[in-house]
């Protein structure tokens, strides 16, 4: 088959057009779910060797080189039972250097106005030695899990190849799909790419009471990511993997989108409902999901039960949009294709265009979400076929977890509250930095750069104490007690924030507007006075969605808005870090360490 047919005519069935040709056919490669290991079939006693591999992101690209875990992209899916522990040896045997290609292409557009992240190639630019010599350091965290920090893989503690890692993961919480990947400071934005990633799927009784599928063929991960690929010196694909910036846009925002390691693939399904375990794995890019039959939207077909932690109360319709998720959001999704004739095909489409700031996009035009400006050429992320088979019952449960409320307000009260800029620094010649900065809050005689927060009559003042992830440690929750935090977004892009150890609650998402005095913006200190309220000119809704009321570890901060999360550190005692999870603003430096204490260790701290 012709490898340049054209992204509209391979899905006229839907209605869907194109502004660029697709230079691969969509949907013919079968969804692959990735290689379960059952952690009790093997005692609790697991290995998982970090391998160089080849692997095929799509029937007419030729193969890829890959760093995966067991040298598959995705990594092996390892499933773990509450309150059994698992030990992994996490063997380090990559052997060969980083096999992407990164880059700074030199003009954000070529010449005919396409953005060069909407097209594969450097686009004239030059491959990043440094990048080209980083070997297989590397070290694993498990996000979303509850693990003692030894174990929680610190940044800057890497292994070599060669070197042993054994990780103990207590697995006491509550059933959730969590992942593992690469978090080497500076340079995970390079490792996830490669396809240091994999899911973690903890069970426990509550969803077996529930009756919820659990494993194949009605439950079935999702990993979604964007990948782009070189091209050989007669415009083919090659199947290297590109990273591609541009001197307008710091993170790479890749034109295929993955999903499971298949760039737009196609799963058979029968008559019956489904559970799809989504997250967003991407590096930077923000989705969100839109359902479409014969051109239509039809979110109703979806029901969502869990988020990041697991289960929800109650379960949920999708917001009206659509399913938005950043990257390391996770959904549980259940699909009811039980009504829907054999033959019938649905498409799962991304509306939401790059960098996010939040923007609404009614799920009524998916089919116009194709967006060259907001770099998103090809939207189309999978197809679903449906096949005959037996009659299937509906699941439907209507009480789901019992185990968590909101925080008690009378405990928040008088709980500890931190404050956090997200600040973008922009810098003559260099890639943009980003910072959270800790602010401290100062007197009225502190005549120094401040952040004011106006709230009607009431002024809060603060000082920027810390901002780079070597700056002085300033966050000591202690163990047990509750903490509110805000975070108060001072720049023009969505941030998805990720705090490791244990969830948390949002409490609120105030509108805000703010201002920066010129050259407000140094190292360190910042100048910023920021006035509660929605400025006219803001069209954000600021809203929560009834999706986000579980239990996160990652919460999207949109631009002109404060949010504001209640979290209480339970059980380890260590150094932790919270961090952007867009990898490329991770890494520039937008990640900070913080120390949970137990209570009684309060008093010896100097
Ligand atoms: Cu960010």
């Amino acid at each position: 088959m012709d490898p340049q047919v054209t992204t509209a005519s391979a899905a006229r069935g839907q209605g869907l057009e194109q502004p660029l040709t697709a230079p691969l056919t969509p949907f013919v490669d079968a969804l692959p779910v990735p290689r379960r290991l059952i952690s009790t079939e093997h005692q609790g006693q697991l290995t998982v060797r970090i391998q160089s591999a080849m692997h095929r992101f799509h029937r007419d690209l030729p193969e890829s080189r890959i760093w995966g875990y067991d040298g598959t992209v995705p990594g092996t899916t390892i499933e773990a039972e509450r309150g059994k522990p698992v030990i992994v040896e996490w063997r380090n045997e990559l052997e060969d250097l980083l096999p992407v290609v990164e880059t700074v292409a030199p003009k954000h557009a070529d010449s005919d106005g396409i953005p060069v992240q909407c097209l594969p190639g450097l686009s004239g630019g030059i491959p990043d030695p440094r990048a080209g010599a980083l070997s297989g350091h590397t070290v694993v965290h498990l996000h979303g899990g509850l693990t003692p920090a030894s174990y929680d893989g610190w940044a800057e503690n890497l292994f070599a190849p060669g070197q042993p890692a054994v990780f103990h993961y207590p697995m006491n919480q509550r059933a959730a799909l969590l992942w593992y990947h690469d978090h080497v400071m500076g340079a995970t934005k390079f490792d996830v790419y490669a396809g240091l990633a994999g899911l973690w799927i903890i069970r426990d009784d509550r969803e077996r009471q529930l009756g919820l599928p659990e494993g194949p063929p009605f439950e079935v991960p999702l990993l979604i990511q964007d990948r782009n690929f070189n091209l050989d010196d007669r415009g083919r694909l090659t199947g290297q993997l590109v990273h591609k910036t541009d001197p307008d846009v710091m993170e790479a925002f890749a034109p295929f989108t993955v999903v499971n390691g298949k760039v737009w693939p196609i799963l058979e399904v029968q008559q019956a409902t489904y559970r799809f375990r989504v997250i967003n794995g991407s590096n930077a890019r923000t989705y969100r999901l839109v359902l479409l039959r014969d051109g239509d939207a039809e979110l109703e077909r979806v029901t969502q039960i869990g988020t990041d932690h697991g289960l929800l109360p109650t379960p949920v319709n999708l917001p009206s949009d659509g399913l938005v998720l950043a990257s390391a959001e996770r959904a549980d999704l259940l699909i009811d294709f039980s009504d829907l004739e054999p033959g019938s095909e649905l498409m799962l489409l991304n509306t939401a265009s790059a960098p996010f700031d939040g923007a609404a996009f009614p799920a009524a035009r998916a089919l116009e979400a194709a967006n060259l400006e907001g770099l998103l050429p090809f939207p189309q992320v999978m197809r679903f076929r449906v096949i005959p088979s037996p009659a299937a019952a509906r699941i439907t449960p209507t009480v789901l977890a019992s185990d968590y409320v909101p925080p008690p307000l009378e405990e928040l009260a008088d709980a500890p509250r931190r404050a956090i800029a997200l600040v973008e620094r922009e810098l003559e010649g260099q890639v943009n930095m980003l910072t959270m900065r800790e602010l401290r809050i100062v007197g009225n005689d502190d005549t120094g750069p401040l952040v004011t927060v106006s709230n009607g009559e009431r002024i809060t003042r603060y000082r920027a104490v810390a901002a780079h992830f070597e700056d002085v440690t300033t966050f000591f929750p202690m163990l047990g007690e509750f903490e509110v935090w805000q975070l108060i977004n001072l720049t023009g892009d969505t941030h998805p924030i990720h705090i490791h150890l244990d969830p948390f609650q949002i409490l609120a998402r105030h509108p805000m507007r703010y201002q920066i005095p010129d050259g407000g913006i140094e190292d360190l200190d910042i100048s910023a006075s920021v006035v509660l309220g929605r400025d006219p000119n803001d069209e954000l809704s600021h809203q929560i969605d009834d999706n986000e009321r579980g239990l996160k570890d990652t919460i999207r901060v949109n631009p002109n808005e404060i949010v504001e999360i209640a979290v209480r550190f339970t059980t380890y005692s260590g150094r932790y870090m919270y961090h952007c999870h867009i990898l490329e603003h991770e890494d520039r430096d937008m990640m900070r360490p913080f120390v949970t204490i137990a209570p009684e260790l309060m008093p010896f701290m100097a």
